[in-house]
């Protein structure tokens, strides 16, 4: 008799993650490969295709990887294309790609605006638009989007990358109210605060080797007293992209050590001897946005 665990294999099944050459998409694939799934990334620029063909060759992973701009419809539809040909059909897609300007709003440009919409919000809705009439056609498929604590909440300087964000949520919800009849779930992932290149300018220790005022922040809004780990958000993404998950539609599942929870506690009643030990793990991001 199957077990249970049989519902989270993904053996079988073709994962397209985008954005996909290090920080969280770089863990979602990798989580999936060891699910079972075949891999599928892309990246914005052939020096991050090639530092991801670095990546999974380190770990081992076989992958199918190449330039393609989430914004342009032209690049995606032709990305899909070649992976259906060369791969296979596409049963899994993750929108990961992004990107976060942090601006006060009324210095941004529009087109700063709109360069973070672009491929926060109209970037997923090309991508999933690509994939669909083929899962339709097979009468199942999943689609994860990268939302975050920003789908809900504001900060400043975020605007444009939380008004994305929130978007995005919307547009999962949408998605599973147009094609939840074909057996497609779109579901997101909602992260926290996680350590990745993105987030590091936000962590970088002081001068003076003491904490930064936003790290210190953070972690008195977060029960764990700590950043995510890419780690933490693998076994989130293995359930949405599997058949575990097929009766959840529509939803951000938030992942974020409790912040969303939580009223926190007053930064300066942090013990920053608790972090002294935490190194900085950095992926060093290879060309600023
Ligand atoms: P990230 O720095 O946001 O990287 C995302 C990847 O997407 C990078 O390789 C990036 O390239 C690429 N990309 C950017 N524009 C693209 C485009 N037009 N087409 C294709 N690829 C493109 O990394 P992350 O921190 O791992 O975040 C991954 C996703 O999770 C993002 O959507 C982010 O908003 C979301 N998220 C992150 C956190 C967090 O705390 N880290 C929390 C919540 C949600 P470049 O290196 O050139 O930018
Ligand atoms: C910021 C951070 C956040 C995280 C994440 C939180 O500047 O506030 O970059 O936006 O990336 O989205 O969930």
């Amino acid at each position: 008799m199957a077990g249970i665990l049989d519902k989270f294999k993904l053996d079988g099944k073709v994962a397209w993650v985008t954005g996909a050459s290090y920080g969280l998409g770089l863990a979602y694939a990798t989580a999936l490969y060891q699910a079972g799934a075949k891999i599928v990334f892309n990246d914005i620029k052939q020096e991050l295709v090639d530092r991801g063909f670095e990546a999974y060759k380190k770990a081992g992973i076989p992958v199918y990887g190449a330039v393609c701009d989430v914004t342009n419809e032209e690049q995606v539809q032709a990305f899909v294309k070649d992976v259906e040909e060369k791969v296979g059909p596409i049963d899994i897609l993750i929108n990961n790609a992004g990107i976060i300007k942090r601006i006060p709003m009324i210095e941004m440009s529009v087109a700063q605006w709109d360069q973070v919409i672009n491929v926060d919000l109209t970037g997923p809705f090309i991508c999933s638009k690509a994939v669909i009439p083929g899962m339709i056609k097979r009468g199942r498929g999943k689609i994860i989007n990268a939302c975050s604590m920003m789908s809900e909440l504001g900060r400043e300087t975020v605007s444009a990358y939380a008004a994305a964000k929130g978007g995005l949520k919307m547009l999962t919800r949408n998605i599973c109210s147009e094609y939840g009849q074909y057996n497609i779930q779109c579901n997101a992932i909602g992260p926290g605060y996680i350590a990745t290149p993105q987030t590091a300018p936000l962590r970088a220790r002081q001068a003076d080797g003491s904490m930064a005022p936003f790290d210190r922040f953070i972690r008195s809004k977060t029960p764990a007293q700590r950043w995510g780990e890419t780690d933490d958000l693998m076994g989130l993404a293995v359930f949405l992209s599997s058949p575990a998950s097929d009766f959840i539609n529509g939803q951000v599942v938030y992942i974020d050590g409790g912040i969303t929870a939580y009223i926190g506690q007053d930064p300066s009643q942090l013990d920053e001897s608790k972090f002294a030990a935490e190194v900085e793990k950095e992926d060093v991001k290879v060309a600023d946005k």
